[in-house]
C-alpha cells in the first residue's frame, strides 16, 4: 500500500535526522484505512495488478474524490476496464507531480563568482565611523521626544552588539523585512509602519507600569534581508539573533513575514540551547506544513524548527488557529507529537478566558523560558486587515492584550517576535497600531517582571477601583453618568505631547 510505501520513504529519508517520537508520529498521521472493498467493485477489479490495486485501497487514491466513498461512486458505473484506466490515471498524476531528475530544475545555483556575493550583509568597519562610545543614543532634536527619525517606541537606537553592552540593553527591538517567504507580499513595510505609528512605548493603564521607564530599550535596527531568497535570509536572520541573544539583551523581532520563526528560534537555541525553552505560537494557521517543494516558508517555520530540535513538538503551544487549515492530518501530527493547541474552535467550546487560562498553565509549566511568536493574523481582520492571509473569526484586541502581558509576565522570555504586518493592505492606521499595543503588552509584561511583579493576572488597584462609594457617583442611580470629554479620553488629546507615550 502507498501509505506504507509513503512510511518507508519517510522513514529512509530522515533515519538520521529525526527524533525517534517524531518518526512514530510521521507515520501515524494518515488514519484513514481502507475499509471493507464492496462485494461489486471486487467483483470488478480482479484483473488489476497489486500495484494497481494498492494503489486504488490507498489514502491517495480516496484524495482524488475527496473521500473513499465519493470515488467508489465514481467507480460504480465504469467496467473493469475503464476502471484499470482510471486508476492509471490516478497513479500517473500522483508520479507526475513528483521530482523528476531527468526533466526537472531542482535548483538554479547562486552566482559565487560574483564579486557582491555577500554584499548585503557586510558590517561597517569600525573605522568608516566618527570616534564615540559605545551606548544607545537619541535620534531626537527636542528634549520633549520630538523630532529627529522614528523609532520603535520612540526609543534611542543601538547600532552594533557593543552598543548593546555598553548600554546594559534588556530588550532590544530589530526589524526584519523580509517578504518572500510568503505569496502575498509587503510584510517588508511593517516595520517602516510600526516605527511611524504610536503605542509601542510608555505607560500601561490596566498595570501602572511603564516599560520605557523600567527597561533599557532600544531600536537595533533592520536585519539585512536578501529578499531574493529566504533561504539566504534566513541564515543571516539566525546569526543576528544569536549575536543580540548573546549580549544578554532580549531581541524583539519586528518582520517580515513569519519564516522568520524558524531562524529566529534557532538563533535563540544556538544561545540558550536546544530544546531549553518553549515557544506560545499566536496565529490563525498551525504553520508547521511539510512536504513543499521549498523547505522554508511562512507556512512551514513551526515544522522545521521542530524537526530540526530548536524547540520539543511538547513545549510549542498553539492559540487562535481557525479556517480551512490544517486538516485532521496536521493536528493528528499535532496531537502525536505532543503539541499544544488551542483554536477558536475551542473558544467557541469553552470560553476565551477558560482558553487563556489552560493556555496560561501549559506555559507556566516546568518553569522553562518561553519565546513567543505573534502572527498579526490570530486578531480577527476587524482589527488587523493589513495582513495577507486574514481568517475572520479571530482573537479582539481586548483577548489577546491580556494574555500577551501576562505570558510576558508570568513568564522568562528569551524572545518575541510580531510578524505578518502588512500596512500596504490597510489604508488605516489600524493595523500597524494594534501591533504596537501588542508589542507593548510584552514589553509591559518583561517590566513588571522586572519589577518583581509576578501574581498571575496582576492589575493595577488605582486604575481598576476608583474607591468612591456608590451612591455618591453623579447620575449612576437614574443610569445617566457624567460623560467625559472624548477628545481627551482617546488618549490622543492629553496636551503633554508624544513622549507621555513614548518616552523615557
Ligand atoms: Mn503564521
Amino acid at each position: 500500500m502507498s501509505v506504507w510505501r509513503n512510511a518507508a520513504i519517510v522513514l529512509a529519508v530522515l533515519c538520521c535526522t529525526e527524533a525517534p517520537r517524531l518518526l512514530a508520529a510521521e507515520s501515524a498521521v494518515k488514519s484513514e484505512t481502507a475499509a471493507a472493498v464492496p462485494a461489486w467493485l471486487e467483483a470488478k477489479i480482479g484483473g488489476l495488478t497489486t500495484a494497481q490495486r494498492d494503489f486504488l485501497l490507498s489514502d491517495d487514491a480516496a484524495g482524488f474524490a475527496g473521500t473513499r466513498g465519493r470515488l467508489y461512486q465514481r467507480l460504480q458505473q465504469k467496467s473493469p476496464e475503464e476502471i484499470a484506466a482510471y486508476v492509471d490515471g490516478m497513479m500517473s498524476v500522483k508520479q507526475a507531480e513528483k521530482f523528476n531528475a531527468a526533466t526537472d530544475m531542482a535548483v538554479v545555483q547562486l552566482n559565487t563568482e560574483s564579486p557582491e556575493f555577500n554584499s548585503w550583509k557586510v558590517r561597517r568597519p569600525a573605522s568608516f565611523n566618527p570616534k564615540r562610545d559605545p551606548g544607545p543614543f537619541s535620534l531626537n532634536y527636542y528634549a520633549n521626544g520630538r523630532g529627529g527619525i522614528k523609532t520603535f517606541a520612540g526609543a534611542p537606537v543601538a547600532v552594533y552588539p557593543e552598543d548593546l553592552v555598553a548600554g546594559k540593553v534588556d530588550v532590544a527591538i530589530v526589524g526584519a523585512p523580509l517578504d518572500m517567504g510568503s505569496y502575498y507580499r509587503g510584510q517588508r513595510f511593517g516595520p517602516m509602519a510600526m516605527r511611524n505609528e504610536y503605542g509601542a512605548g510608555g505607560i500601561d493603564m490596566n498595570t501602572m507600569v511603564n516599560p520605557s521607564k523600567e527597561l533599557n530599550i532600544v531600536d537595533y535596527g533592520d536585519i539585512a534581508i536578501d529578499n531574493m531568497s529566504t533561504e539566504r535570509t534566513v541564515h543571516h536572520v539566525r546569526e543576528r539573533i544569536a549575536e543580540i541573544a548573546r549580549t544578554g539583551a532580549l531581541p524583539f523581532i519586528v518582520g517580515g513575514d513569519h519564516s522568520l520563526e524558524y531562524p529566529n528560534i534557532a538563533g535563540l537555541a544556538d544561545v540558550h540551547g536546544k530544546g531549553s525553552f518553549g515557544v506560545v505560537h499566536f496565529d490563525a494557521h498551525f504553520d508547521a506544513g511539510k512536504d513543499q517543494p521549498h523547505f522554508i516558508t511562512h507556512g512551514q517555520p513551526v515544522y522545521r524548527a521542530v524537526k530540526e530540535g530548536h524547540v520539543e513538538a511538547r513545549n510549542f503551544i498553539q492559540v487562535g488557529l481557525r479556517g480551512p487549515w490544517p486538516g485532521a492530518e496536521g493536528f493528528e501530527w499535532m496531537r502525536n507529537n505532543g503539541m499544544r493547541y488551542h483554536t477558536m474552535a475551542e473558544v467557541e467550546k469553552r470560553g476565551w478566558d477558560a482558553v487563556m487560562k489552560r493556555a496560561l498553565a501549559e506555559a507556566r509549566e516546568g518553569g522553562r523560558k518561553i519565546y513567543i511568536s505573534f502572527d498579526v493574523d490570530v486578531l480577527d481582520p476587524a482589527f488587523v486587515p493589513g495582513t495577507g492571509t486574514p481568517v475572520p473569526g479571530g482573537l479582539t484586541m481586548r483577548e489577546a492584550l491580556p494574555i500577551v502581558r501576562r505570558l510576558c509576565a508570568e513568564n522568562d522570555l528569551v524572545g518575541f517576535e510580531i510578524v505578518e504586518l502588512d500596512p500596504l493592505l490597510d489604508g488605516t492606521y489600524r493595523s500597524a497600531l494594534n501591533a504596537n499595543f501588542i508589542m507593548h503588552a510584552c514589553l509591559t509584561g518583561v517590566a513588571m517582571r522586572r519589577k518583581g511583579i509576578t501574581d498571575p493576572g496582576f492589575l493595577s488597584e488605582l486604575t481598576t477601583e476608583h474607591l468612591q462609594p456608590e451612591a455618591g457617583i453623579k447620575g449612576a442611580k437614574d443610569g445617566k453618568a457624567e460623560k467625559i470629554d472624548p477628545d481627551y479620553a482617546s488618549g490622543r488629546r492629553t496636551g503633554n505631547g508624544p513622549d507621555q507615550f513614548e518616552q523615557r
